[in-house]
């Protein structure tokens, strides 16, 4: 990698079960195949002190209130920073399974203001693109173990959906929305080559914040 050149911040957002795990899976891979940097990352990520009590409040063993587990989410983000500027300097492409907006989504879906919800994001680093993959939550739940976490339930995702477009507008500069029920290779091919014209473009551009 050249001096100079960064790497680009990727994030796959969507409801649970849009196939965000599998899309950012194939997308590290396909870079990798071209000898281009990249490294996949996951947000909650339960395995510090912070993720773990995420971890708890997800699979319902530990109660937190509403406001207390949106900034927890957030510092869950913010911990990881530092790091990932220094990745993102060094030339390596982080491809992000959710990211601030997952954030916004579901708790302005709780009822928490949206603004509110927004500001503790406020700083970190801003994505070069995100891959909003959209689907009507009454198609997710056929998709596999919809329903063993805390959010998982079609009602409450329909609401979530219905942040996560409210944001894709907002935001629709660096948003780009795909439907999340066509075939997994076509929606890959789709993501790979917006995101193999996107590297060049940003490699030289300053990183922002959101
Ligand atoms: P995942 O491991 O990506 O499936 O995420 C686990 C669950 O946590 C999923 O239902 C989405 C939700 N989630 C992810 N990020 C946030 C966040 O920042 N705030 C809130 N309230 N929920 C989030
Ligand atoms: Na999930
Ligand atoms: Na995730």
């Amino acid at each position: 990698m050249s001096a100079g050149k960064r790497g680009a911040l990727i994030i796959f957002e969507g409801c649970d079960r849009s196939g965000k795990t599998t899309q950012s899976r194939l997308l590290v891979e396909l870079l990798k195949s071209k000898g281009i940097p990249a490294l996949p990352m996951n947000f909650p990520e339960r395995s510090s002190s912070i993720g773990q009590v995420i971890n708890s409040y997800l699979t319902n063993s530990k109660d937190l209130k509403d406001e207390v587990i949106h900034l927890m989410f957030s510092a869950n983000r913010w911990e990881h920073m530092n790091q990932m500027k220094q990745k993102l300097l060094e030339g390596h492409t982080l491809v992000v399974d959710r990211y601030s907006f997952s954030g916004v989504a579901y708790s302005s879906a709780k009822g928490l203001d949206f603004d509110w919800c927004y500001a503790p994001e406020r700083g970190l680093i801003k994505p070069d693109a995100v891959f909003y993959l959209r689907a009507p939550p009454n198609d997710l739940t056929n998709r596999g173990q919809y329903g063993e976490e805390r959010y998982e339930k079609v009602e409450f995702q329909s609401r979530v959906a219905k942040v996560f477009d409210r944001l894709c507008a907002n935001e629709a500069s660096y948003w780009h929305q795909f439907d999340a029920s066509q075939p997994v290779d076509e929606l890959h091919a789709r993501i790979a080559s917006i995101t193999e014209e996107l590297l060049p473009t940003v490699a030289t551009q300053p990183l922002d914040t959101l």
